[in-house]
């Protein structure tokens, strides 16, 4: 069995019963720059504590995986030069190996499976890329959704990549796709993008009662909660959507391949948009753990 390092707080938590959320570490250090990633960590991490539940953030930390981080070793994650990022392809290299690695969302499962942990916060999720008919670039996050029984909360899939053959890909796996409180899917940085979701709810009870329902199913995987970044802090699609197309291009251009593509354009994206795409990014993982830890305590009260 891997031994897995809880914080203080995750320990109390499940001692107590008490519901948690999982946050991934990538997003830290992979998806935003010091020092606005630890600023970030923490604010999310204050707004599952202010609904009611605990947070988890994942990451593998010379060879050992943790599950909850203690403020100081959130802080010098965040500011480690060259850490791995962790997808499911990589975790067990890292733990042999006794490297250090921040989580995808695909890792970030595997390690809320391993503590029990049934719900995920995080910003968007991997998912199939554009032009992938030639680079075949789709993200294993999609697989790990179809396999892995989390219910992970994001404002989409990031609108970088392809999300209607994303969602394509995911209607192949079984993966339901919800969007919270509206009909259309979210498009990560903008509220509403033109594509219908293919399922809605309006309550986090509703979404603990499905996520009960596909296990008592006998069904294998998780579900995405699709919900949209506040009106208020959203950058409208028609703005994005040439500032995407500028930095894959530049990525292209640029031979960018692989893990390195995500971090590579959400980072053109921050310059181009001159930070803004950083405060909607911040804004809507915030809006994305409210709503887990909103679940996680719906869940809490269900019986099995
Ligand atoms: N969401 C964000 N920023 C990020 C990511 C998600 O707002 O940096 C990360 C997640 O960890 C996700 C990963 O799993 O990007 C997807 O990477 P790839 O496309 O290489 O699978
Ligand atoms: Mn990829």
């Amino acid at each position: 069995m891997i031994e897995i390092r809880y914080s203080a707080e995750v320990s109390a938590a499940r001692a107590n019963g008490m519901p948690i959320v999982a946050l991934e570490s990538t997003i830290i250090t992979h998806g935003m720059p010091w020092p606005q990633n630890a600023e970030t960590a923490r604010l999310v991490e204050a707004d599952v504590r202010a609904n009611d539940a605990v947070p988890a953030t994942t990451a593998v930390i010379d060879g050992c995986l943790h599950v909850g981080l203690e403020s100081e070793q959130l802080n010098q994650l965040a500011q480690a030069k060259g850490v791995a990022k962790l997808s499911r392809a990589d975790m067990a290299a890292c733990l042999a190996g006794g490297g250090t690695g921040a989580t995808t969302v695909a890792a970030t499962m595997i390690a809320a499976r391993l503590a029990g942990i049934e719900v995920f916060a995080t910003g968007g999720i991997g998912g199939v890329h554009r032009g992938a008919e030639n680079s075949f670039d789709i993200s294993a996050d999609l697989y790990e959704l179809a396999q892995t029984p989390v219910t992970v909360v994001a404002a989409g899939a990031k609108a970088i990549l392809d999300v209607p053959k994303t969602l394509e890909v995911l209607e192949t796996l079984g993966v339901p796709v919800i969007a919270y409180g509206q009909d259309s899917l979210p498009a990560f940085w903008s509220a509403s993008s033109r594509l219908p979701a293919p399922l809605r709810m309006d309550d986090a009870a509703q979404i603990a009662c499905a996520h009960k329902m596909r296990a008592a199913l006998g069904l294998p995987g998780g579900q995405l909660i699709a919900n949209p970044v506040p009106k208020a802090d959203e950058i409208p699609q028609s703005e994005m959507d040439p500032i995407i197309v500028r930095a894959i291009d530049e990525a292209d251009a640029q031979g960018i391949q692989g893990k390195a593509v995500t971090p590579f354009i959400l980072g053109r994206i921050f310059e181009l948009t001159e930070g803004r795409s950083l405060a909607a990014n911040v804004a809507l993982v915030r809006n994305n753990a409210r709503l887990a830890a909103r679940i996680a305590c719906a869940l809490a009260v269900l019986t099995d």
